[in-house]
């Protein structure tokens, strides 16, 4: 019986809310999401997403099941009255240094991307963050409020500015360490209700909350509004090449991704070469077995259909089966998530109509919604 035969489908059902530790699950808009318990922000109504991605390279497997997936599906099961916000967050991509003809390239290849993954500009509006001045307007305003200390224990910070990418602690730059402040405008310049982001993020979220909740004692009134996280259930998908690390756009290692663009003989190749272990059999145990239970988390969270409750189910169902074997199931189930993507894009990515026109849309409609809270926060600080 091959492992195809051996794995039933599953119907994607909701999950009864599941509380563990600091989190709970909860459907929203029908997809299923763990809401961060201390940043349970009253339901409010209309309700606006936002989230953003950085355009540091083509986005690659762990952005989508992190992010981007939940994105396009918050926007086709999302009421009329709901905003939906998506921005190419370009301000932060210039944290690291970058080349300007890269970047201005991963800025255009993003945007194909988000229309590559299903977003429509009639439904979310799509933007190059540094199109809406508005975002580092507020972010200064906050950065009047932040506390240096705070920012200090962020887990990204003390990453990257520990990483030799950083040129070591003598180059750190302002930016960097920063860059939730600008995180926080993003999503406070627009009042978003809901951010869908992967888990990596959840810390800078609760930021957000602390800041807009912390402005609000300030200035004595409620100008801005403290949203809620949405995680995604595919929270932290790790690099294959080490799998103690998490997937990442600016890893030197091209072989520990699969981005959106690479074929089914690339993707097949990199899984091949994903680095396992030489225990027997297949068993989820991301702590003994970091390889095969990041495999075992990509096959579960790619293959929307499988008929098992989570990883370990997964494990058992594939009992008797070889390291082999799952790789190339594996890979199978990455193709058919990753095929029609990289179709859609290669025939948008060259197409500039569709391109200027989706980032003029999105920033003349961003920039309406961000002037809105930018004046009242003017106002309530005395600026105007
Ligand atoms: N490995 C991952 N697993 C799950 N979710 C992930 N995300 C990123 N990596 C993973 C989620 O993708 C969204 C966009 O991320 P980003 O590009 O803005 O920044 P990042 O988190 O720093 O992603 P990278 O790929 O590691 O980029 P570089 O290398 O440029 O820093 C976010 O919601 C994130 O949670």
């Amino acid at each position: 019986m091959s492992l195809r035969q051996s794995v039933c489908r599953r119907v994607v059902t909701p999950r009864r809310p599941n509380i563990v530790n600091r989190s709970l699950t909860s459907q929203y808009n029908g997809v299923n999401f763990q809401l961060r318990a201390s940043s349970a922000t009253p339901e409010a109504s209309p309700k606006t997403i936002f989230s953003g991605i950085q355009p540091t390279g083509v986005p690659h497997l762990g952005n989508y099941l992190g992010a981007l997936r939940q994105w396009t599906k918050l926007q086709d099961e999302a009421s009329p009255d709901t905003t939906l916000i998506y921005s190419l967050v370009d301000l932060h991509a210039i944290t690291i240094r970058q080349d300007p003809t890269q970047l201005r390239q991963w800025k255009n290849e993003s945007m194909a991307m988000l229309l590559a993954i299903g977003l429509d500009p009639k439904r979310s509006i799509i933007f190059h963050q540094s199109d809406v001045p508005a975002h580092a307007e507020l972010m200064w305003i906050l950065s009047c409020q932040a506390s240096m200390g705070y920012l200090g224990r962020m887990t990204q910070w003390k990453d990257k500015s520990a990483s030799s990418s950083s040129g070591g602690s003598d180059n750190l730059k302002l930016g960097l360490f920063s860059y939730p402040v600008l995180q926080a405008a993003d999503i406070l310049v627009h009042r978003a209700t809901h951010v869908p982001v992967g888990h990596d993020q959840a810390q800078h979220l609760e930021f957000a909350r602390q800041i807009a909740n912390g402005f609000n004692e300030a200035v004595g009134k409620s100008v801005l509004l403290a949203p809620q996280t949405l995680i995604s259930p595919a929270k932290r998908v790790m690099s294959l090449a080490d799998p103690v690390k998490k997937m990442s756009k600016s890893d030197p290692n091209p072989k520990s991704r699969i981005l959106l663009t690479d074929s089914n003989e690339v993707i097949r190749s990199k899984i091949k070469s994903a680095m396992t272990d030489s225990f027997d059999g297949i068993s989820y145990e991301p702590e003994r077995r970091p390889g095969v239970s990041n495999l075992l988390d990509i096959y579960y969270h790619s293959g929307e259909a499988i008929e098992v409750d989570d990883q370990v189910a997964l494990a058992h169902h594939l009992e008797g089966h070889s390291l082999k074997a799952l790789k190339e199931e594996v890979a199978m189930a990455v193709i058919n998530v990753v095929g029609p993507i990289r179709e859609r894009y290669e025939s948008i990515v060259h197409d500039k109509a569709i391109m200027g026109s989706a980032a003029e849309e999105g920033a003349e409609k961003a920039g309406r919604s961000a002037r809105k809270a930018l004046s009242k926060v003017k106002k309530a600080v005395g600026l105007s």
